[in-house]
């Protein structure tokens, strides 16, 4: 077996804290949603009972009101700041109390359609779950109905400080009655491969505000002091709705096809409004003044993965991709290299994360691009041969950044690599 593939492993249990797994220790040391979803995808391919039991802990902290949201807080612990107390979710377990891209129905459909009758009465179990987590999508993010789904926090988007942002930010007051509060991030990580000050108060003043009107999302859509579209939330919503069909095809529950499709025509409509003509691409967007963020991310070339746009919308997404992989050492970067506002090292602002490879690879394999999929997915695994499992790479250099041993980029290159890996590797690790 290769020696990375056993690493990949050992990372996945050396953060395995009983019943969920962390992104990585000290930096991120609670369970966080998105990564759950990948990281169970990951284990799934050597321990299926602990992948399910991933997916279960987290959804056991859904809400009530059907949000998984972004952190799960089982036991407070000092090294990562805004913790519980901070947020103040009010409710068991403590959590954040906005969420984050939804890619559980994605995973649980590909378990399913891979797996087993294990596989399919366990997604039974969790179906309803998964339908109130895009019910609540459809709803609280776009109360509207215009199939454009709303982000109230970069932390949502999972893209923190994407420059996408950058445009909702300006707008967002840092109020004098903010408490002051220490950052632990910079105590792990290299202050230039996070986001800044300035945008840490800002993420803090949305929080600020969302506490102020007890987290009730009528209001935050309504006067909040942040509100984007995110193509990255859209298309993820728009590929895991479709999967959801699939899955409630495969398991007979014929009472919830016209919902969901209900929701699939609503998105397909919805993601039209993030096509900027300007710059020829899928970009964010501000709700509010309708204002379009002008780079091209990782997050645009999901439109594949959702399978959005028509034939000349796509040609000109293709072009983009092999421009930008054109300017890159390793693809594919999290900003566009050739706009001011890309920065190789810091975070969302031009560095490669492994799963959004993953998804971008993916969906151009769909759509038939296939030399541009390989050349993605090639860069992918070349990444974590020479560097490791790493949170982040710099896309010129290759070199890792941020946290090690991280989960979800230990995950990737497992679901890579499947082909080589057995049920009963565990046990030989
Ligand atoms: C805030 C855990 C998370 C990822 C996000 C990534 C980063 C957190 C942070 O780490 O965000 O949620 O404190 O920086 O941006 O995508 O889920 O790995």
């Amino acid at each position: 077996m290769n020696e990375m593939i056993k690493e990949a492993i050992n990372v996945l249990k050396e953060n395995d804290r009983g019943g969920y797994t962390v992104p990585t220790s000290r930096l991120y040391p609670f369970q966080w949603n998105w990564d759950s979803g990948f990281t169970a995808m990951g284990l799934w391919h050597f321990n299926k009972w602990r992948a399910w039991l991933e997916i279960i802990s987290l959804l056991d902290a859904q809400w009530e009101n059907g949000m998984i949201p972004h952190i799960v807080f089982r036991q407070s612990d000092p090294d990562y700041f805004p913790g519980p107390d901070i947020w103040h979710s009010n409710n068991e377990p403590p959590t954040s109390c906005v969420s984050q891209p939804p890619v559980l129905a994605t995973i649980v459909w590909q378990m399913v359609e891979k797996g087993t009758p294990y596989d399919s009465r366990k997604a039974k179990e969790i179906f309803s779950r998964l339908m109130a987590s895009h019910r609540w999508f459809m709803e609280s993010r776009d109360p509207v109905n215009d199939g454009v789904i709303a982000t109230v926090h970069p932390w949502e988007t999972g893209r923190d400080n994407c420059p996408d942002w950058d445009l909702g930010l300006s707008n967002v007051e840092v109020p004098e009655e903010l408490e002051t509060y220490i950052r632990r991030d910079t105590t792990h990580v290299e202050t230039e491969q996070r986001p800044t000050q300035q945008e840490y108060d800002k993420y803090m003043a949305i929080v600020h505000f969302g506490k102020k009107v007890g987290w009730d999302n009528d209001t935050i859509y309504r006067e909040g002091p942040f509100l984007m579209a995110d193509p990255g939330i859209q298309f993820i919503l728009l590929r895991a709705t479709k999967d959801l069909l699939q899955l409630a095809k495969l398991l007979k529950l014929e009472a919830e096809f016209d919902e969901i499709q209900q929701w699939i025509n609503k998105l397909t409509q919805g993601s039209q409004w993030l096509w900027n003509d300007i710059v020829g691409g899928f970009c964010a967007r501000d709700i509010r003044t309708g204002e379009f963020s002008d780079g091209i991310t990782n997050a645009s070339m999901l439109c594949f993965y959702a399978n959005v746009g028509n034939a000349e919308q796509k040609e000109k997404m293709r072009a983009h991709c092999e421009r930008i992989l054109d300017k890159c050492n390793y693809g594919f970067p999290s900003w566009d290299p050739e706009h001011k506002s890309f920065d190789k090292i810091r975070y969302w602002r031009g560095p490669v994360w492994l799963v959004m490879n993953y998804m971008i690879g993916k969906g151009l394999l769909e759509c038939g691009f296939d030399k541009l999929a390989y050349r993605i997915m090639n860069d992918t695994k070349m990444l974590v041969d020479n560097a490791g499992m790493a949170e982040y790479f710099d896309p010129m250099e290759g070199s890792p950044l941020g946290g090690r041993n991280f989960s979800w980029t230990a995950a990737i290159y497992l679901e890579m690599c499947s082909a080589d890996v057995s049920e009963d590797t565990i046990n030989r690790v």
